[in-house]
């Protein structure tokens, strides 16, 4: 479904007033605090947060699916949805694949089409978690870290051709999940296991084009729930930083166990220069794939207070990371749920731009608690609504992407298009 520029203009034209209203309020009670207001929308206009080629449809469990109906069948209805929510919120801007999933037949007419709806290539994702049909060695005792040396070849041949069709479509980063792991105590030598996936992840580094960044994905449990061999942060640091300079750690927020202080995580990494990528989500037991600020807005918005420290420092060392959204929907339109992630990681983003620094750390010197909580609490219980709407109508977006999206009975369209089918995403 293409988007009428026209219905932009007529949803924004009707919420104008009232947007100039709230607006202005908040401006001017921003500059009364020392804030420049126009930098910080300017900011916020400029994130852009790639989406998943995976989120589009819908998630389910191992119990069970549900499709809303709509779904995108084709890698090129994923770029056409895409493109939608990037119409409505012009902060969408990349599309991330993983393949095998999302295998383009023929790369620059996928090229073309993105290019079309104004959408690059993020990162490519391998997939060596689950054996493929045409497959001629299985991963049920792992890939990158197996002990047999012809299956982690398969794996390595694989990133190697997960790359290719990355450079391809002009994508310039490589996501490295892995699902290696064991479900009971004493089924792996843990040391052995480390040493054969840094070996494996070296002849995958050596492919990897020199402008090109490889993230290192970590994950505690699930598929396997004794251990995993990239576990936690410490684990996928390890390896970046054995790799060389163009590896780096990705942190997905459902990847940790439960209170685990992820924004200190983000602070370390961003020290050492070594974070890459970043997955969006929320939880509230394990890797639960929610919406974006659904459960912990509070926590977003503590990790987007030392992602924005880490990109704001003049000494940092850290490039920009690449951000996504990888989360599931069960229950939601898929696309209503991604509108609403990038909305989230918006508002955090605009709350930590208002934190102030120069105070807050004064307030550490000084070892007075209260007052930076006051600090970080102010900023946090700001209502930047009005920032993002303005951020959004500057570069052409409506100023309120939900009720535009539902407004136009969108779901509706896609079911008379594509069809009730259930269509499976790959998850
Ligand atoms: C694994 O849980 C993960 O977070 C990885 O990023 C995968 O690529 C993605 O989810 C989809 O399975
Ligand atoms: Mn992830």
């Amino acid at each position: 479904m293409i988007l009428e520029k026209q219905f932009i203009n007529d949803h924004n034209k009707k919420l104008a007033a009232k947007h100039a209203a709230s607006f202005s309020f908040l401006a001017n009670q921003l500059e009364q605090e020392g804030h420049d207001v126009e930098r910080i929308v300017s900011k916020i206009a400029a994130l852009q947060i790639a989406i998943p080629s995976w989120a589009l449809g819908n998630g389910g469990t191992r119990f069970g699916r549900f499709s809303g109906g709509g779904e995108p069948r084709t890698l090129e209805e994923k770029i056409l949805d895409v493109g939608l929510l990037h119409a409505i919120n012009r902060s969408s801007g990349a599309i991330s694949l993983h393949i095998p999933w999302d295998i383009p037949s023929d790369a620059a007419a996928i090229k073309a089409l993105a290019r079309e709806h104004d959408l690059i290539f993020d990162a490519v994702n391998s997939n060596t978690f689950q054996d493929q049909p045409d497959q001629q060695l299985s991963y049920k005792y792992g890939s990158l870290s197996h002990t047999d040396k012809a299956i982690r070849q398969q794996a390595i041949d694989h990133n190697l051709e997960v790359i290719h069709h990355g450079k391809q479509l002009g994508s310039k980063a490589l996501t490295v999940w892995l699902a290696d792991g064991t479900c009971f105590p004493g089924q792996q030598n843990f040391r052995k296991a480390f040493q054969r996936t840094l070996e494996s992840l070296k002849e995958i580094y050596t492919g990897l084009p020199d402008d090109w960044q490889m993230f290192i994905e970590y994950k505690p449990y699930e598929p396997y729930f004794y251990s995993t061999v990239i576990q936690d942060w410490g684990t996928s640091h390890l390896l970046a930083t054995k790799l060389g300079r163009k590896a780096y750690c990705l942190v997905d927020l459902g990847h940790h166990l439960p209170n685990t202080n992820i924004e200190q995580i983000v602070a370390m990494l961003m020290m050492e220069g070594k974070l890459g990528g970043f997955h969006f989500n929320d939880s509230k037991y394990g890797d639960d794939d929610l919406t974006v600020g659904s459960i912990k807005p509070y926590q977003l918005f503590l990790i987007f207070n030392e992602l924005v420290y880490g990109m704001e420092d003049p000494a940092s060392v850290n490039p920009i990371p690449a951000w996504m959204i990888d989360a599931s929907h069960n229950v939601k339109d898929p696309l209503e749920d991604l509108l609403q992630s990038v909305e989230a990681i918006k508002l955090a983003y605009a709350q930590a731009l208002l934190v102030n620094k120069e105070e807050l750390e004064a307030a550490r010197e000084n070892n007075d608690a209260t007052q930076a909580q006051e600090i970080l609490q102010h900023a946090y219980r700001t209502d930047v609504r009005p920032l993002i709407a303005e951020a959004r109508k500057r570069v052409g977006a409506a100023l309120q992407p939900l009720s535009l999206f539902r407004s136009l009975n969108v779901r509706k369209q896609l079911i008379q298009e594509r069809g009730h089918k259930t269509v499976s995403t790959g998850l």
